[in-house]
């Protein structure tokens, strides 16, 4: 009794802390933009055998379509109504997905556009995904159904100028978006319905967008009403894990730490820093990485729901800037994603992108509406190349060995300390991760040549980073650890990928 009640009380303050992946599964993707048909397939044949955790899918619901420019992909992000209707798919395709995924033990995260409807300046029809009737001039939603008393206008008569004012931040519009008033019961259950629609069907959480938008009290008046997740799937009582979209870089009105009651945050800060350091801007370089983390200012690791781009970073809307790196700089961003991976602090996010056409004027890219790949509007499938990548301009980083296979690092040493760091006061570093994994960095402009203390059993391992360990042979390089744990590492500066990584399952 004294036992269950402990375990009900651990598991209830973790609670919407908590990802609900499978045991030992400690990494989701973003797949922007996918078709509900192509994730189905994703899952079965690559991220559960790869060991992925999830998926962060984009908004499922119904949303405005936008022709001028050409079908944007943040369309998306101003809803028309709920039902389950855009580009991605429909309805049917949606449940077909999420259960496909999750019985390969692969879970689905809605990203849940609740701040807003479509832009003040949307005009009136059925322009939508599911040809839905709306009014956003009198704020008639009729299919929600959402009127003219569901929206903050009363409050607030503009946009957000002033990211100083919090009231202005989140009871004014967001570039034209019409705020709902959150603080309505009426809108607070329309909402919640809709999430416990899906979480029937069986996501196991959500991103909640624009949450720095929205009232911590009124995140949490929705969260209250929320269903625990679909039993098929997770244990009696499981909540769903939160991610709230809060950006605070610091320096204005509201942080982050205001949302913690609710669930994790998105922190900023990671990528933007990470971007920097491997940049070797501003006289960073990787050596101060040594007390990443809470050590530099950032939110709990518990909090944190962390990534080095995500879908508006990387083409230069939200929060970082120029320093954010992303698939167009591969090499640096393969460095990025591997640090990431490897280093205990906070639940990660791979971003999986499609390419664009990129056309920087005055340093801006004026192409940065681009939707993903498709034929006249719709979305094209993600194919497969015989060599694994993908084709029809799908990035697909999630499949680049290098991250995959810091996917894998990362699970293999789950629950290990940070241990053994090694720094040349420069750009040369390495860590482990208890006796599970060990990582070596070169991002100087001379070779690495060093013998290095790893907390690794001896033997040969594989380097994941050159290739793979395939039955008991490696494709790329080689490691022998020494019984005292002690291993001799070489990374030139022109290396391909000048890292090196091994763990317990690389040994041969
Ligand atoms: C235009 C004018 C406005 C005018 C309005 C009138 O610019 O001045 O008031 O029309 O209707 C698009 C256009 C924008 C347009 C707006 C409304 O870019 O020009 O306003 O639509 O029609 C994405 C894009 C936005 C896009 C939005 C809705 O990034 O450009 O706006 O989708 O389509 C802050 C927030 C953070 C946010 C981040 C981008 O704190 O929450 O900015 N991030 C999330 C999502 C993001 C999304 C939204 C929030 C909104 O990650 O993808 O914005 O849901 O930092
Ligand atoms: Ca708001």
């Amino acid at each position: 009794m004294k036992f269950f009640l402990l375990a009900s009380l651990i598991g209830f303050c973790w609670a919407q802390y908590d990802p609900q992946t499978q045991y030992g599964r400690t990494a989701i993707v973003h797949l922007f933009e996918w078709r509900w048909v192509d994730i189905a397939k994703e899952c079965e044949r690559y991220l559960a055998p790869k060991g992925f955790g999830g998926v962060q899918v984009s908004p499922p619901n119904e949303n405005i379509v936008v022709n001028n420019p050409s079908r944007p992909w943040w369309e998306r992000y101003q809803p028309i109504s709920y039902k389950i209707c855009t580009r991605s798919g429909n309805e049917d395709e949606f449940k077909d997905m999420v259960t496909r995924c999750n019985n390969v033990g692969v879970r689905i995260y809605v990203d849940a556009v609740i701040n807003h409807m479509c832009g003040a300046g949307g005009g009136a029809g059925t322009s939508s995904t599911c040809g839905s009737y709306y009014n956003a001039n009198n704020r008639d939603f009729p299919s929600v159904p959402y009127s003219g008393w569901d929206f903050n206008d009363g409050k607030c008569d503009g946009e957000i100028y002033n990211y100083n004012d919090a009231n202005q931040v989140r009871n004014c519009r967001l570039t034209g978006l019409l705020d709902l008033a959150l603080e309505k019961d009426y809108v607070r259950t329309t909402v919640a319905n809709y999430m416990n629609r899906l979480i029937d069907i069986g996501v196991a959480g959500f991103r909640l967008d624009a949450a720095k938008h929205m009232w911590p009290g009124d995140i949490k008046a929705v969260l209250d009403k929320l269903h625990n997740l679909n039993t098929r799937w997770f244990s009696q009582g499981s909540r769903p894990f939160i991610f709230q979209e809060v950006i605070d870089l610091g320096g204005e009105a509201i942080k982050s730490s205001e949302y913690f009651g609710n669930g994790r945050v998105t922190e900023f800060k990671y990528g933007a820093k990470l971007g920097t350091v491997i940049r070797k801007w501003n006289g960073e370089k990787m050596a101060y990485l040594k007390n990443w983390g809470e050590g530099w200012g950032f939110v709990p690791s518990d909090r944190a729901l962390v990534f080095v781009d995500n879908h508006d970073n990387q083409r230069g809307h939200g929060a970082g800037g120029a320093s954010i790196l992303t698939f167009w700089d591969a090499r640096m961003y393969k460095m990025a994603v591997g640090f990431m991976l490897a280093h205990p602090y906070g639940f990660t996010r791979v971003m999986s992108s499609y390419r664009w056409a990129r056309n920087f004027q005055d340093g801006k890219d004026v192409n940065d509406w681009i939707g993903p790949p498709n034929n006249n509007g719709v979305t094209k499938e993600v194919t497969i190349n015989p060599d694994t990548t993908c084709g029809n301009d799908w990035v697909c980083e999630h499949r680049w060995r290098q991250i995959r296979n810091m996917v894998a690092f990362r699970n293999v040493v789950s629950g290990q300390p940070f241990s053994n760091w090694w720094d040349n006061g420069s750009n040369q570093v390495a860590f482990g991760r208890g006796n599970r994994g060990f990582i070596v960095f070169n991002n100087d402009d001379w070779a690495l040549s060093a013998t290095l203390q790893t907390g690794l059993p001896a033997g040969t391992y594989c380097d994941v980073i050159s290739g793979d360990k395939i039955n008991d042979y490696c494709t790329g390089a080689k490691v022998n650890v020494g019984s005292d744990g002690k291993a001799y590492f070489s990374i030139s500066n022109s290396a391909e990928d000048p890292f090196i990584a091994i763990h317990a399952e690389s040994k041969l």
